[in-house]
């Protein structure tokens, strides 16, 4: 008999959706969202929809490997665990704690493998980890700078808003949630416009679509800050709350509105109508996380901070310039952010490889795919192929855990028993497994609190996964009611969450004000780099429907699928295979013409994989952002050649 059992999904996605599954002799049959979730509202993306491809892939790992004569091969837990136990106590015995680099990232978002794998290395260390943020550094520490907090109002206060501005960001593929809420804002009389280089499908929702040269819209942004200066269209106290107004209008009118729409390469009016949605607010701005991934990124959103500031458009119903809800705000951790040492996030290969005093000895990856992900992918390998330990647990053999010493089988989000928060929206809930993990998987919780067995701390880990539920849930909650049987009953909205954000217009800054940007982070002035003419297009791997990262429902592209203007495909004809190729690598693709999309950009995946020679990140050159130690990974310039 069919039974329906619900969980929450914890990928690395702003939507946390609760997922419904149709469970038949502890097998799952069927995945669906959960019609009672207030944001899931009864669908999941594709690439969730049809997990159960993963969730019982032949390829999945269900036993740890240990590389024995090259090869990876099957071990019992006893052995794996004691293997890694000697060889971790080994290197920190010989050099230190620091000599061991513990890698997390987002394969879950769940809070208990963060916790406890964060705690064990603590206790055991404190080891190496990193610092900066390859999927939004510069945006975060932008937000920061200018709010004191990076956060946002709740997701339904879109309603208020009579104009809303995505600004680089493709919701039907990267948050579908988002999508039926501008649909309806839409259909309430809200006018929406889209800012991408990139044509994609959120441009149908839109009345406008703005498409500035990729990283012009720092430039852009000033161009819509010189007419908000112009037309008088500043909110009349923003000098009380907000610092740096004067240096802020003195930089918005450094150049001419001509001069800094020919720098984003739009029409003067375009800078004209996006400044008088502004002045028409509530306003609100959608900044979409790739501006993040941009050399200037950090410049981009502090000056569109500063463009919803000065409007008027931050702390009233309909506003804000949102580009992250605190995810964590509900729950709390046992780890204290201790580092021996901190090697930064999108330098990964060359930061480890050029570790001094102590070197980089062992590495261990939880939930990252680090070499297909991080920039300057060959590089990653071989930092990682020269480590003397490299752990990875994983649910599969990744281009990372293909070099690994010791694989260790991880669940799957439908296995996984967890707390999940959003980076989409104000809502939490209790990730519980509707089937057990293959006999021989376990989760990051039992790894840990095994090892930590092995090193004598094991009380400090020690409880189920539901004590460990009770244990990160913040003590503020309790004061509202919501408690982990509330959770478990289904999703709740985190009751410390803001339902305006920075309502009265006061800010956790020193002064209580807003900061204004009033000079440019970085070398570059904050504009888009400048045209390169042996490489012309800017290689841009993005989200798509079909992965998550380099998890993907079905076969992984390659070659992959590149997109292009057909003025700007080096002759190359619809459908011709050809070599792309960057100043540190190529890949072989396919050309596909698209006339909508700049003469400047070429568009592949993101998450295609290394040993597929389908991997953007093989081109793409380690590089951080203007702040927050970001990656770069949307500016390598690039150029078609015809296959030899
Ligand atoms: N299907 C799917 N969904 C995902 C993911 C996935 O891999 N697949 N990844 C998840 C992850 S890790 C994250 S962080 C989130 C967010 O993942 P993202 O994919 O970053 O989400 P978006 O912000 O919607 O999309 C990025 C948009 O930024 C635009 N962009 C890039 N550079 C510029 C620029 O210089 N200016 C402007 N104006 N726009 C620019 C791109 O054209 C693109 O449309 O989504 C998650 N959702
Ligand atoms: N070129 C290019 N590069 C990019 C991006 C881009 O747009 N273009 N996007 C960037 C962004 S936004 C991000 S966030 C990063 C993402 O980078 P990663 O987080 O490294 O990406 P994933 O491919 O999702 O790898 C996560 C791995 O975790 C595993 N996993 C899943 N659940 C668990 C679990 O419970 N425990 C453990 N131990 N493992 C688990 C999955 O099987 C998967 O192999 O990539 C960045 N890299
Ligand atoms: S990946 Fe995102 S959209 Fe898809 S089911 Fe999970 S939370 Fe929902
Ligand atoms: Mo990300």
């Amino acid at each position: 008999m069919a039974e329906l059992r619900t969980t929450v999904c914890n990928r690395d996605c702003p939507d946390a959706c609760a997922i419904v599954a149709t469970v038949e002799g502890e097998r799952v049959v069927a995945l669906a969202g959960d019609r009672t979730h207030p944001v899931t509202r009864g669908f999941l993306c594709h690439r969730t929809h049809k997990f159960l491809a993963r969730q019982y892939h032949p390829e999945r790992i269900t036993e740890p490997r240990l590389r024995r004569g090259g090869a990876l091969e099957p071990v019992s837990w006893d052995e794996a665990l004691d293997f890694a136990a000697r060889r971790l106590g080994d290197i920190r015995s010989r050099l230190g704690p620091a000599a061991i680099f513990h890698y997390r990232s987002g394969g879950t978002l769940g809070m208990l493998p963060a916790a406890v794998s964060d705690r064990f290395f603590e206790l055991f260390g404190p080891v190496t980890v990193k610092r900066g943020d390859i999927c939004s550094g510069a945006g975060d520490a932008a937000q920061e700078l200018d709010f004191g907090v990076c956060d946002s109002s709740d997701l339904d206060d879109l309603a208020h808003a009579r104009h809303i501005l995505l600004w680089g960001k493709n919701p039907f593929v990267s948050s579908p949630h988002l999508v039926p809420r501008l649909r309806e804002a839409r259909a309430a009389g809200a006018h929406l416009a889209l800012v991408d280089p990139v044509h994609h499908r959120t441009a149908s929702l839109c009345e406008r679509h703005v498409q500035p040269r990729p990283g012009g819209d720092f430039a852009l942004a000033l161009a819509v800050g010189e007419r908000l200066f112009a037309r008088a269209l500043c909110h009349p106290d923003a000098a009380r709350y907000c610092e740096g107004l004067e240096g802020f209008r003195a930089l918005c009118q450094s150049r001419s509105l001509a001069a800094w729409c020919e720098l984003a390469d739009v029409a003067p009016e375009d800078a004209e109508d996006l400044a008088r949605r502004f002045g028409e607010g509530p306003t609100t701005i959608l900044v979409g996380w790739g501006m993040g991934r941009r050399r200037n990124g950090g410049a981009i959103v502090r000056a569109l901070d500063a463009l919803a500031l000065v409007s008027g458009n931050v702390g009233v119903p309909g506003s804000g310039a949102s580009f992250y809800y605190r995810r964590r705000r509900a729950f709390v951790s046992p780890a204290r952010g201790l580092a021996a040492r901190t090697l930064c996030e999108p330098l990964f290969g060359r930061e480890i490889t050029e570790a001094k005093d102590p070197p980089v000895a062992g590495v261990w990856i939880t939930a990252a795919n680090p070499v297909c992900m991080l920039p300057d992918s060959h590089a990653t390998a071989a930092a990682l192929a020269g480590r003397e330990l490299v752990v990875v647990a994983d649910a599969f053999l990744t281009d990372t855990a293909a070099l690994a010493h010791l694989v260790l089988p991880t669940p799957t989000l439908l296995e996984a028993d967890d707390l999940c928060g959003a980076y989409g929206h104000h809502h939490i809930g209790v990730a519980r497994p509707v089937v057990a993990p293959p006999p021989g998987v376990k989760s990051d919780l039992e790894i840990f609190q095994a090892l930590a067995q092995r090193f004598g701390f094991g009380a400090e880990l020690a409880g189920s996964a539901r004590a460990w539920k009770e244990r990160l849930l913040a003590p503020e909650l309790a004061a509202h009611g919501v408690d982990l049987a509330t959770l478990e009953r289904g999703a709740v909205r985190n009751p410390l969450a803001p339902q305006v954000l920075f309502e009265g217009r006061r800010f956790p800054t020193p002064s209580g004000r807003a900061r204004l940007m009033t000079e440019v982070p970085g070398t570059g002035g904050g504009l888009a780099q400048p045209p390169d003419h042996d490489y012309p297009l800017v290689l841009m791997s993005l989200s798509t429907p079909s992965s998550q990262s380099s998890q993907w429902v079905g076969r992984p592209p390659s070659p992959v699928e590149l997109s292009v203007h057909p003025d700007a495909a080096a002759g190359l004809a619809d459908g011709a295979p050809a070599a792309l190729v960057s100043r540190s690598g190529a890949m072989r693709v396919r050309v596909r013409h698209d006339a909508r999309q700049r003469r400047d950009v070429a568009l592949v995946p993101k998450g295609g994989h290394l040993r597929d020679g389908a991997c953007a990140n093989a081109l793409v050159r380690a590089e951080t952002t203007d702040l927050g130690e970001g990656g770069a990974l949307y500016d390598e310039p690039v150029r078609l050649e015809p296959l030899g």
